[in-house]
């Protein structure tokens, strides 16, 4: 693989910003943060005022903690666009939140918040070993996801070609990446399999194809699976997260020379990681939840958003803002078994350690008597199908998947091609019981 490492003279400024520099911008940004958000937004100024706090309270970074949480669920409730902080014709662009259940989450950005959006995705693409002059096919999903549209000015942002073709119709999107020749591709880690799968039906082989680095994002994946497609394509694969609520891709990205985590965007973003149950700070280094206040955003500033998503804050290497651990999974992604706590990224690590298992797999839950159950659903590689291969290939999965997780789990090894595919975000967990907990 190609070493992709930026020339560090093509970084932006603030890439490179001494710690005590990028100290003093967060202070600034996040006073202005807080008197936008309590002038314009009315939740903003109720919120601050219950917490008795003032803008001018501000006095130093610690006094972060002071200022009150935001969930998802208020979001919700100002729905759709009771956040704004600017009048709704100064809006140049709405997207929504990919919420499964009830009402969507819906997102507004001025000009000025499309702008940094694009920069920091251009900067992410930099990032991951894109330049100036690459081609990159964008194989997020167009419209009111914030992938494909993030991705897609950000590349045109840093120079690039932009190849939008969005999820689905997997055959010409092979086609596409061989013809024109892609250098970079951005997808999720789940749909660069199905491609995958397809350039091998059609007896191409992906190590040929000109792609130099992938920059996957929106779904959790694990180490194990960065070796899969980096063997499998012959290229980096690298991690790109955001969310749609706080900007979309492009609030953190993992830089390609060291692949250590994702460096989070600390001039745009104030990371903090706090104790799911109680709120409370946790120091970094250690798990909880990431809790994320912007820094520059105008149209829905966002203070103490809590993501739900599980990672633990590392000190910077390749830039010296911090970094994070790649994402482990969300809080309500999380699967209690029989008191047991445990993701499915758990699962993709164990199945990617047996040699003829494919990453193509679902955690079923179901209830047959009173005790919940777990059947890991996962096919067989095709040269590794047989009957007799797959049995033995389900007993090693199952003795595997108690040993690591305490708890005993069935393994049902299928032939492949059984388990639907995803376009976009994978869904990994099929859950059949009567009443799950919070449903
Ligand atoms: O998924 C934005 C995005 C698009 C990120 C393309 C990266 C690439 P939402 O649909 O609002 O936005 O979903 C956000 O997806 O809270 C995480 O739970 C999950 N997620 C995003 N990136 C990662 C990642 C986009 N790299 C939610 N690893 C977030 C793990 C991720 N989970």
């Amino acid at each position: 693989m190609q070493d992709l490492t930026p020339d560090p003279s093509t970084l932006d400024p603030e890439e490179r910003a001494p710690r005590e520099q990028l100290l003093e911008m967060q202070l600034t940004r996040l006073r202005e943060t807080v008197a936008h958000a309590s002038h314009n937004v009315s939740f903003y100024k109720r919120a601050l005022g219950e917490a008795g706090m003032q803008p001018q309270d501000i006095k130093s970074l610690d006094d972060l903690r002071r200022l009150p949480f935001t969930y998802k669920e208020q979001l919700r409730q100002n729905y759709p666009l009771g956040m704004l902080a600017v009048p709704r014709s100064q809006l140049l662009r709405i997207h929504a939140s990919s919420g499964t259940t009830g009402k969507p989450t819906v997102v507004a950005y001025t000009r000025r918040d499309l702008d940094t959006w694009s920069s920091l995705v251009a900067r992410s693409i930099r990032a991951a070993g894109g330049r100036p002059g690459d081609l990159v096919h964008v194989a997020y999903g167009y419209g009111l996801f914030t992938g494909g549209l993030g991705a897609h000015y950000g590349a045109e942002r840093l120079g690039c070609t932009v190849v939008p073709a969005s999820g689905g119709m997997t055959e010409r999107q092979v086609t596409l990446l061989r013809d024109l020749r892609a250098d970079v591709i951005m997808l999720t880690p789940s749909y660069m399999l199905v491609i995958l799968d397809e350039f091998e039906r059609l007896g191409l082989d992906p190590r040929e194809s000109h792609l130099k680095v992938g920059i996957f994002g929106a779904e959790p994946w694990t180490e194990e699976m960065r070796r899969e497609i980096e063997q499998r394509a012959d290229m980096h694969a690298v991690d790109i997260y955001g969310l749609s609520e706080v900007m979309g891709p492009g609030v953190a990205q993992e830089c390609v020379e060291t692949k250590d985590g994702l460096t989070i965007w600390e001039d745009h973003f104030l990371p903090e990681v706090v104790d799911p149950v109680s709120g409370d700070p946790l120091p970094d280094g250690e798990v909880g939840e990431l809790v994320l206040t912007t820094l520059t955003k105008e149209a829905m500033p966002l203070l103490r958003y809590r993501t739900r998503d599980l990672t633990r804050l590392l000190p910077g290497t390749a830039r010296p803002m911090r970094r994070m651990e790649r994402i482990r999974g969300r809080t309500d992604d999380m699967i209690i078994l029989r008191g047991v706590n445990l993701f499915p990224s758990q699962v993709e690590e164990l199945i990617l350690g047996i040699p003829g298992l494919s990453p193509h797999f679902l955690c079923v839950l179901s209830r047959p008597e009173r005790l919940d159950e777990m059947t890991v659903r996962v096919e067989a590689r095709p040269e590794s199908a047989s009957a007799e291969r797959r049995e033995r290939m389900r007993a090693q999965l199952s003795e595997r998947l108690k040993q690591a997780l305490g708890v005993t789990v069935e393994a049902d090894v299928i032939e492949p091609g059984l388990l639907e595919r995803s376009l976009g975000k994978a869904k990994r967990v099929l859950d059949l019981r009567p009443h799950p907990p919070g449903g």
